[in-house]
């Protein structure tokens, strides 16, 4: 049997890369292929999950701690789909606070399991609104210099970068960002995508899966600085239950929340606002609401068909803030929702925190995984 296709998209919060896995997973089903999903974060409770698992294809989850950290579940996991499913292809999603992947995921998966999996170049996705202000191109409200360097070093190590949500540029906005891009970062490849629309995806599968030499040298990383970055985020997750004596729109709901929490919280920027509500019984509905920056517009990027009475609404905050100042304020603006809106609300779980140093299970040079290196990244 040929081996399965190991692909893993990275890529900042709120990049598109669950929407770009979701559509890759569509497509690669059109073609005949199985494909297994896992979704990864530091805690459970996770958007990414119930909207994943309610498009029908087999998701595994990996909660608390970043694939690096939790290399052997990674492992187990992608073996639990292998047994069930027989993937022909994964697709991972890393914690998008992540970096130094290839030497702490890529490199181990190849050298420990190069038998068992193909190991696909790392793609890194875009925002082009934020790169846009990260790389100091257009003004606008940005991070606190350690969380830039986080970012930065995930597009260093970036085989691929592909830069997403082209349908929100011009041409113009979109040839600089990439000159940039290539300039500051030197991939190997600058794609672009639009995941929403599903341009461009088949030119970055072909490019995916491509053997091709590593271009790049190992990443240096200082961990203290990687470590102070990833903290400066706070981290909320929040699964509430949904109740009311006769069905309402879920829809308004979703869209009231998003405003009732945008409006109260108190932070430098918001790298990803997210939510689901999922009602109890109409098959795989689900309405999902997104909010990418802190003087974005928050967004419906999957409408509910139906009203109902009861269902789970997730919320997932992810804002350079204190976690406790965030929980305080994502509590209130719950209540005044439930409040006004004349639904019982009951939190069952609701954690905030800042993610943890990460301390990778194997860190490997691409030398000692044997993957081939050109002179130019050796040198
Ligand atoms: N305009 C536009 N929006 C997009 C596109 N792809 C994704 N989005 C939106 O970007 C927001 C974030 O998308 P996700 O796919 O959840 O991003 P993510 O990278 O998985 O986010 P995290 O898991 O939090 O790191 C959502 O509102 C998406 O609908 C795109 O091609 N165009
Ligand atoms: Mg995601």
């Amino acid at each position: 049997m040929d081996k399965a296709r190991y692909i893993m998209i990275g890529g900042f919060l709120g990049a598109g890369k669950t929407t770009a896995v979701l559509r890759l997973a569509r497509l690669l089903e059109g073609r005949g292929s199985q494909v297994g999903l896992i979704t990864n974060d530091q805690s459970h409770g996770l958007v990414d999950t119930a909207l994943l698992g309610s498009s029908g294809f087999p998701v595994e989850e990996i909660t608390g701690g970043c694939f690096c950290c939790k290399f052997d579940s990674l492992v187990s996991a992608s073996e639990r789909l292998s047994r069930e499913r027989q993937p022909d292809v994964f697709l991972a999603e890393p914690v998008g606070s992540c970096t130094d992947l290839k030497a702490t995921v890529d490199y181990p998966l190849r050298r420990m399991y190069g038998e068992n999996y193909w190991i696909a170049p790392l793609s890194v996705m875009v925002d082009p609104v934020r790169a846009l202000r990260i790389l100091e191109l257009e003004p606008g409200k940005s991070f606190s210099p350690k969380v830039v360097y986080v970012y930065r070093k995930q597009l260093e190590e970036a085989d691929i970068i592909v830069i997403n949500k082209i349908d929100l540029l011009s041409p113009q906005r979109l040839e600089r960002l990439r000159g940039a891009l290539q300039e500051s970062f030197s991939p190997d490849r600058v794609l672009s995508v639009s995941a929403r629309q599903g341009k461009g995806l088949e030119e970055w599968f072909e490019q995916v899966t491509q053997p091709r030499a590593c271009t790049r040298g190992d990443l240096a990383v200082d961990y203290d600085i990687y470590a102070e970055g990833e903290a400066l985020l706070g981290w909320l997750n929040c699964s509430l239950r949904v109740q009311a004596g006769a069905p309402f729109d879920g829809n308004l709901l979703l869209r009231e929340a998003m405003a009732a929490i945008q409006q109260r919280i108190r932070t430098r920027e918001i790298a990803h606002l997210k939510m689901t509500l999922t009602p109890d019984e109409q098959g795989q509905d689900i309405g999902v609401a997104n909010l990418t920056g802190r003087d974005a517009r928050p967004e419906q990027s999957h409408v509910l068909q139906e009203p109902l009475s009861t269902g789970e609404l997730i919320v997932n905050l992810r804002a350079e803030a204190d976690p406790e100042a965030l929980r305080t304020q994502v509590q209130e603006a719950l209540s005044a929702l439930g409040r006004d809106g004349g639904l019982n609300l009951e939190i069952e779980h609701l954690e905030s925190f800042r993610p943890s140093r990460p301390t990778p299970t194997h860190r490997l040079q691409a030398a000692e995984s044997g993957v081939a290196v050109s002179q130019s990244a050796s040198a």
